[in-house]
């Protein structure tokens, strides 16, 4: 059993939940009385301009999740708009460009103009409401802008992370037939440039959809553009009015669609919709945050994946914070750069990921010794489970055992954060998620589908009943939703995390019991890793899996089958993780490529990956029972051919 860390007195003394009874009571309440509980936060939280009558209409049996389903709002002006009477002053983003130095300052009223001058500009090309937008922008304040421009006509948005390839940008434009696509001419982080307009132009080439690309102009170099196709914001915005009433939206209207990859198939389109998700967003930002009016809130993560919209968007600007928003690396142009922001800026929270704590715990206590860091008071960690030396690391020399340190556990599937300690009220223990939020039930079930009922216990996690942050569909495929998350366990959300509870009732999070990969954070399919690969002509069969890995938390170990004779086995590796670079992106290639002959199969002709996994990372002694295979010989070549 590990160490247990109080709650530090100052961070308690100011907690807006401060005793673990009323934590308790609450959280008991709240599931008891689930829709009272959220009936009676919606008020609390957002402006509507019809109250709802009716709180939630969930059915697990056919995947149906409803919440406040008759009520009516603008997620933007829930954002912006209400916050101008009392704070029209106040910096609702603060940027950190690239470069040191670079920075800009937006206070709500600048970010309500900005927000309609980009709404007009949509309208203009022809967007109306029910429209999909793609968004293929680094982390500026336009990105910004844009999600929220979409949210205040009704336009669907999609944001591409702006490291992923022309093939995968291609696929979600395909796949939810996007009208028009916002991008930059190009991206810079750190040291590199990224040629974000020619991607596209690769990406829109066979797009019959698409019928206009905005260009937002991020740096001066020379840009191609396609006449009657591509516009530059900056003309298109010059005779957009910065005045446009938000347009009155039913609370499930769908508000955004984001792709996440699963361990099959392509990447989900998975559907938010417009009360349940800001309601829980903003909720859940204010408590597990312990948000204050005069915090100043830091998240650093890409607004491409679920982090950045929930919690660099939309959560902290609904309740009217200060969110800064960051376009650089944690190393970029050197390894304090995240300190010295958090100096400079008066940081009150920081939110990062294990795998960049990792990365800048390796560089030394130097960097974070050199700044006072005294403004922190609440550390969180998402993305993967957070290992005991990167949290005692964060914890000491980060927080200076003064912070509380928050390791939300969460899912693009969930909208927010489910299970976190609390800053006010929980013991943390170091790697621990802790407890759920209120309204949220875990379950952990078993491998005959049982519920587990002690403690401790482990299995397989879900959420029984739903919460208005859940996500409410595939984006054209709601089959797929049903199958994914509610067929196999009827009654509950399957989360595909397994986890633990101990003897004290805090919750382990141990990673994926599907094939999904957390690397660096960054969520991929083994799948579709595999049949990224399958696009170089040298590799006749993969099969892709999970190592432990220093920095990244999970790295990517790829087995191959080569198509004919290879003259160098050195070029034929970069070819792969070349292949991967250009389908998926730079994230995704593998650590590690081995050419094989053959690959370890049943008889049936599936491939082990149980025992792959086990070669690739080393684990020789406990292969386990290989008498099922097909040929036990591949296996001795695979373990001799060992990469490490
Ligand atoms: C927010 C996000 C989801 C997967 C999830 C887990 C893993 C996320 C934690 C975590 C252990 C955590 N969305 N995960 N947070 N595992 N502890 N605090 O990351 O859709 O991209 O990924 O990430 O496996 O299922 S995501």
């Amino acid at each position: 059993m590990s160490e247990r860390f109080p709650v530090p007195p100052r961070i308690q003394e100011r907690a807006l939940i401060n005793r673990w009874e009323e934590y308790s009571r609450l959280y008991r309440e709240s599931l008891e009385n689930r829709d009272d509980f959220w009936a009676t936060q919606a008020r609390l939280f957002l402006t509507w301009d019809r109250d709802f009558s009716q709180t939630s209409s969930c059915d697990y049996r056919t995947g149906t999740i409803e919440w406040f389903s008759d009520g009516q709002l603008n997620v933007s002006k829930n954002c912006i708009d209400r916050h101008l009477v009392s704070r029209g002053e106040k910096p609702a983003i603060l940027w950190e460009g690239n470069e040191l130095g670079e920075r800009k300052t937006i206070t709500y009223r600048e970010l309500h103009s900005e927000v309609c001058r980009f709404a007009n500009m949509l309208t203009n090309l022809g967007v109306s409401k029910g429209d999909r937008v793609i968004i293929y922008l680094p982390m500026i304040p336009e990105l910004a802008y844009s999600m929220l421009a979409c949210a205040r006509i009704g336009a669907v948005h999609s944001v591409v992370f702006a490291g992923f390839s022309a093939e995968s940008l291609g696929n979600r434009i395909e796949d939810c037939q996007a009208k028009v696509v916002i991008t930059a001419n190009e991206g810079l982080r750190g040291p590199k440039t990224i040629p974000l307009k020619s991607i596209c132009d690769e990406a829109v080439l066979d797009a019959q959809s698409v019928k206009a690309v905005v260009v937002v102009r991020r740096t001066s170099n020379r840009t191609e553009m396609k006449s009657g196709r591509d516009f530059w914001s900056e003309e298109l915005l010059a005779t957009a009015s910065p005045e446009c009433a938000p347009v009155v939206l039913d609370a499930e209207d769908p508000l955004f669609i984001l792709y996440t990859s699963g361990s099959t198939g392509k990447p989900k389109g998975l559907v938010h919709t417009q009360a349940g998700y800001l309601l829980y967003t903003a909720f859940t930002h204010k408590f597990v945050f312990d948000y204050h009016e005069d915090d100043i809130y830091c998240c650093v993560a890409d607004c491409g994946w679920i982090t950045g919209h929930s919690y660099i968007v939309y959560g902290p600007l609904a309740n009217g914070a200060t969110t800064v928003m960051f376009e650089s690396t944690p190393t970029y142009p050197d390894p304090g750069r995240y300190w010295e922001m958090i100096d400079r800026l008066g940081v009150t929270s920081f939110y990062t990921a294990p795998t960049a704590i990792r990365a800048l715990e390796k560089e030394g206590e130097i960097w974070p010794e050199k700044y006072s860091l005294e403004s922190l008071r609440i550390l969180g960690s998402v993305g993967e489970p957070i290992n005991e030396d990167a949290w005692l690391w964060y914890y000491n020399h980060v927080g200076h055992r003064r912070c509380t340190i928050v390791d939300t556990w969460w899912q693009t599937e969930t909208g927010g954060i489910l299970i976190s300690p609390l800053p006010g009220v929980t013991e943390t223990k170091p790697g621990s998620a802790t407890f759920p939020l209120f309204g949220i039930d875990p379950v952990l079930i078993d491998d005959n589908g049982k519920e587990v009922s002690t403690t401790p216990g482990k299995g397989r996690l879900c959420i029984r009943d739903s919460w208005p942050g859940q996500s409410r569909t595939v984006f054209g495929d709601h089959d797929r939703f049903f199958d994914t998350y509610f067929r196999e366990i009827p009654g509950m959300y399957l989360t595909g995390d397994a986890a633990e509870r101990d003897s004290d009732g805090y919750f382990w999070i141990r990673g994926r019991v599907d094939d999904v990969l957390n690397v660096s954070g960054h969520r991929l399919g083994t799948a579709e890793i595999e049949s990224a690969i399958d696009h170089c002509e040298l590799v006749v069969e993969a099969a892709v899996v999970g190592i432990p890995h220093e920095v990244k938390g999970t790295g990517i170990y790829a087995f191959c089958i080569a198509s004919r004779e290879i003259r160098s086995v050195e070029e034929a590796e970069f070819e792969v993780k070349n292949t991967v670079r250009k389908v998926i992106g730079p994230f995704a290639a593998p650590d590690h490529v081995q050419f094989v002959t053959g690959l370890p199969k049943t008889r049936s002709g599936k491939i082990m990956r149980r025992i792959l996994r086990k070669i690739a990372s080393g684990d020789l002694e406990s292969l386990g029972d290989i008498s099922t295979l097909a040929d036990s010989a591949v296996v001795e070549e695979i373990v001799s051919g060992r990469k490490r």
